[in-house]
């Protein structure tokens, strides 16, 4: 994946065509087009390799099943093409571990989920889980930009691996708080698929992006 903009766009949108449009519209921008249940549902397997010739992708399906359930979901998503899977890693090593061997790209696991319920249990493992991502090789974890605190921990926990955080615009968090925290990628869905101009609003990010690392007091972990 490429570490240019540091932007990953969730394309949580249901129409083709718009997908399409937005997708292209922001490459100039984006590093990789997140894709979700919303998308995939509503237009097939198909729309990741049609996304995947405009940009990179990553198949965020938050993988969550035993381990040879999580290996047959894996291999699907990169025969269309992904470069990258989002796993969940509460589900246990075996299991995060079995969509590591499958990959033929990028396995992220989400450590701590960004909304407010993701206190009400999960911040509990969360720290490690970071562990655990780091012990099974994927290339990094997912952790909330509504909680910059939190990024700066698992920065200390994951080393140099990759951080991507989601939670900005909509959900309430900034651009440059989790960038100084120490994340690597800012994931944004609403503030720019909504925006009546997507890829003059991910450009926006984009920039914004490369001021808070500019100030940022680490050098970014790739
Ligand atoms: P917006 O809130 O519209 O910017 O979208 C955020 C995107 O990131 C959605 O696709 C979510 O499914 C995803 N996401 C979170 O919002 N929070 C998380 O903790 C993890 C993810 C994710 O794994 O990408």
């Amino acid at each position: 994946m490429r570490l240019k903009t540091r932007l990953i766009l969730a394309l949580d949108v249901t129409e083709e065509g718009r997908a399409l449009k937005i997708a292209a519209d922001t490459r100039d921008y984006v590093d990789a087009v997140k894709v979700n249940f919303p998308l995939v549902l509503a237009r097939g397997m198909e729309i990741v390799d049609k996304l995947a010739k405009i940009n990179d992708v990553i198949c965020d399906f938050k993988v969550a099943d035993i381990p040879n359930t999580n290996r047959l979901v894996v291999d699907q998503v990169f025969r269309h093409r992904a470069k990258g899977v989002i796993v969940h890693g509460f589900v246990g090593e075996d299991a995060v571990r079995a969509c590591v061997e499958a990959a033929r790209g990028d396995v992220f696991v989400v450590a701590e989920m960004s909304h407010p319920g993701a206190k009400q249990f999960g911040a509990a493992v969360a720290d490690d889980i970071a562990q655990m991502a780091v012990k099974v090789g994927a290339a990094g974890i997912v952790a909330p930009a509504t909680r910059p605190d939190r990024v700066r921990l698992f920065r200390d926990i994951v080393g140099d691996k990759l951080i991507l955080s989601p939670g900005v615009g909509a959900q309430g968090g900034t651009v440059a708080d989790p960038i100084h925290a120490g994340a690597d990628y800012i994931i944004v869905g609403r503030a720019i698929y909504d925006a009546a101009n997507p890829r003059a609003e991910a450009e926006k990010i984009a920039k914004e992006i490369t001021r808070a690392s500019a100030g940022r007091a680490r050098a970014p972990s790739r």
